[in-house]
């Protein structure tokens, strides 16, 4: 193990998921696949290892969907972390721990360490105007505020971010705020805080941080350094909440914990549970040790919009504590696509792993390998359900199940199953080459699994199977059986050997699977570790052929695609209400003033040095003219040429990147930012009216 060798322990946490709805893919993609195939890898290498997650339960992530559900936090706390917890086992994430932050533990250990920093004078006390609402009489977390955003005009915009423009917001900046809770303008207020001093401890989160470059990815790195750029300011660690963890001074009665810093801290807690129903010390997995050389390396695997929490906030706060170690990696994973578009739990864009798991029952390695095959590991990627069914089909099917099947029926065929070889002893790898393959596959995968590229390494995997298949194409057993039955024999047995090592690495991808062939190998699973000599006992059985993968139909994917679609439609009430809002009324003259047009667009480009525009010629009827549009990132030049849109001819011309632009396009968009052009329904002639 390169880098990651000299540890003695290990300990990976995934980010702890809200407790406030069900999983979807892009929850596995981001930070739970990667983290149990890097899990499972070093508990193949048999190195000490506690991997640790657990639900959050505090923040108005749980009380904004509590008053969504009418319902009270606790119970949806209940509700929905058991179904994450069955979720995640159902599908193989290989929890040591799984905890909540609702436990006794959690509140006793973050309050404490609350009290350590609060006792070292490292919190600043500051009182700010916050808005309250005086019906409730209550201040408002920043989601509970909605208002105009500032910067687009957007209605529906809430306190912290407007979802609109994606802006990122502070509550006072709306336009006409209003109180979600009795819909009444909130008023200011002061209230008094806990700051944590970032400003103070930049200069040392920038010498860390710098220690990093070149071994954390570069999105990851990247974002710290823009942060550290743009200048720390100290962040508040309690809030005016009735949701959370009492923050334990007596003049903050009332006040609860920041769920960002409790949140973190639920990794530490729920390693201490672990330990003691275990018997172990969970000190050696958090705590520095007497010598560095004896620390523990600790991960964290995460989606990116929790960058700065692990990398910025929580290490300052540890830093702060003193006794903490920090974090070696965090391998932040960007997201994934569904469809073309966002996975969107608000308008149940997304396919949940509950749903899957009832509609492909058994077939979670199916779901994790193509997953794992496009894992958004440098940038967003995209998951579509025919792509599903042509990894399924194409690779697990045609490549993997092959492979193995047609090794075990013929051994079952020729030779009852049984691995025997005349007075030779044990039955050994007997192939220079595949010995050789061999040998380079394992290099590859470790180098690519402790660099965190794991889909590189279920690559390098699968390049054993195909250098099985291509083995026994060239070696034909099923035709030298007749001819030289020891060639056959021979050719099976290193095949069945190929396939020992092919389960020992797929394990971490695909544990059902692994599982599976090794128990057709009549192979115990303890006994496999990584790279090591796979040997049979002279005379071994094996055990019968079990199919590992069965095709997936076309009517399966349509049936997907469909149920997709009727989501999406049945969102959609929900989601008209956030809207643009309505404008202001106009007189038909003002309308009747604009000269809108059907014309053909005969030639598109890119101009250079921008990311949004295209250059179009139009053909409007009446002339030929160029027209400027945003549209780059949602049309290919090419793709448009010949398309018939709607125009504004007198719009006054602007000169937009030194291009003289007559007119404008009309574009349809949706609450995602998703453009379309007007067109016509028929094909009318260039020139025709639009009124
Ligand atoms: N619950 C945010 C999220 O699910 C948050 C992660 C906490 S990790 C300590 O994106
Ligand atoms: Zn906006």
């Amino acid at each position: 193990m390169s880098q990651l060798n000299k540890f003695k322990r290990y300990t990976i946490t995934s980010a702890l998921p809200y407790a406030n709805g069900p999983l979807h893919i892009g929850h596995l993609a981001g930070a739970y696949l990667p983290a149990d195939i890097f899990v499972r890898y070093l508990r193949l290498k048999k190195k000490d290892v506690v991997y640790i997650c657990g639900s959050d339960e505090h923040g108005a992530a749980i009380t904004i969907k509590a008053k969504k559900e009418d319902t009270t936090p606790q119970a949806i706390i209940d509700k929905y972390h058991s179904q994450i917890k069955k979720s995640f086992e159902e599908f193989g994430i290989s929890f040591d721990f799984y905890h909540r932050t609702s436990s006794a533990i959690h509140h006793d250990l973050s309050q404490e360490f609350f009290l350590n920093l609060y006792e070292k004078d490292e919190f600043i006390e500051k009182y700010s105007d916050q808005y309250f609402d005086e019906d409730y009489q209550q201040f408002l977390a920043d989601r509970y505020i909605t208002g105009t955003c500032p910067n687009c005009g957007y209605g529906n915009a809430y306190g912290d971010q407007c979802e609109n423009c994606g802006t990122s917001l502070n509550p006072t900046d709306l336009i006409n705020p209003i109180s979600t809770l009795s819909g009444k303008p909130p008023v200011l207020k002061p209230t008094k805080h806990w700051y944590l001093p970032l400003d103070k401890y930049q200069p040392w989160l920038e010498k860390w941080i710098d220690t990093k470059e070149g071994e954390w990815k570069v999105n990851v790195f990247g974002q710290c350094k823009s942060w550290l750029k743009s200048g720390l300011q100290p962040r508040s660690m309690t809030r005016d909440l009735d949701w959370g963890i009492d923050v334990p001074l007596d003049e903050a009665k009332g006040k609860k914990l920041y769920v960002w810093m409790d949140a973190p801290i639920g990794y530490i807690s729920a390693t201490k549970q672990w330990a003691l129903d275990n018997g172990r010390d969970w000190k050696l997995y958090w705590k520095k040790q007497e010598k560095e050389e004896d620390d523990t390396c600790l991960i964290h695997f995460i989606g990116k919009d929790n960058i700065v929490f692990h990398c910025i906030i929580f290490p300052a706060i540890l830093h702060a504590h003193g006794e903490y170690v920090l974090p070696q990696n965090v391998p932040a994973n960007e997201f994934l696509n569904l469809e073309g578009e966002k996975l969107s739990t608000s308008r149940n864009h997304a396919v949940w792993l509950h749903e899957y798991l009832e509609e492909f029952p058994g077939k979670q390695d199916e779901l994790r390998y193509v997953l794992t095959s496009i894992l958004p590991e440098t940038s967003d990627s995209e998951f579509t359900w025919k792509d599903y069914q042509a990894r399924v089909n194409n690779e697990l099917v045609a490549i993997l199940g092959n492979f193995v099947n047609r090794v075990m029926i013929l051994m079952h065929k020729f030779f009852d199953g049984k691995v025997e070889s005349a007075g030779h002893g044990n039955i050994k790898l007997n192939d220079d080459s595949i010995n050789t393959d061999l040998g380079r596959f394992y290099d590859e995968l470790e180098r690519s699994l402790e660099t965190y590229k794991f889909r590189q390494g279920l690559q390098t995997v699968m390049e054993i199977a195909r250098l099985g298949n291509r083995y026994l194409t060239e070696k034909e057993p099923w035709k030298t059986i007749k001819t030289n039955p020891d060639d056959a024999r021979l050719a099976l047995h290193n095949s069945l050997i190929l396939i020992g090592h092919l389960a020992s690495c797929l394990q971490p991808f695909l544990p059902v699977t692994a599982a599976k062939i090794l128990d057709m190998l009549n192979w115990p699973a303890e006994q496999i570790g990584f790279e090591e000599a796979m040997v049979f006992d002279n005379g071994h059985q094996l055990n019968p052929a079990a199919l590992l993968f069965e095709k997936v139909e076309d009517e399966v994917i349509a049936f997907q695609m469909e149920k997709l679609a009727a989501k999406k439609l049945a969102a959609l009430p929900a989601q008209s209400a956030t809207l643009v809002p309505a404008k202001e009324d106009i007189n038909y003259e003002a309308f009747a003033a604009m000269d809108i047009r059907i014309g053909t667009i005969t030639a598109a480009e890119k101009v250079a040095k921008t990311k949004k525009l295209l250059k179009l010629t139009i053909d409007t009827g009446i002339d030929e003219r160029t027209v400027v549009s945003g549209i780059a990132e949602h049309y290919e030049p090419e793709a448009i040429i010949g398309k018939k849109v709607s125009i504004l001819v007198n719009l006054e011309p602007r000169e937009i990147k030194g291009i003289a632009s007559q007119g404008m396009i009309l574009m349809a968009e949706d609450g995602d930012g998703k453009l379309t052009f007007v067109s016509p329904d028929d094909d009318l002639h260039n020139g025709s009216v639009v009124r």
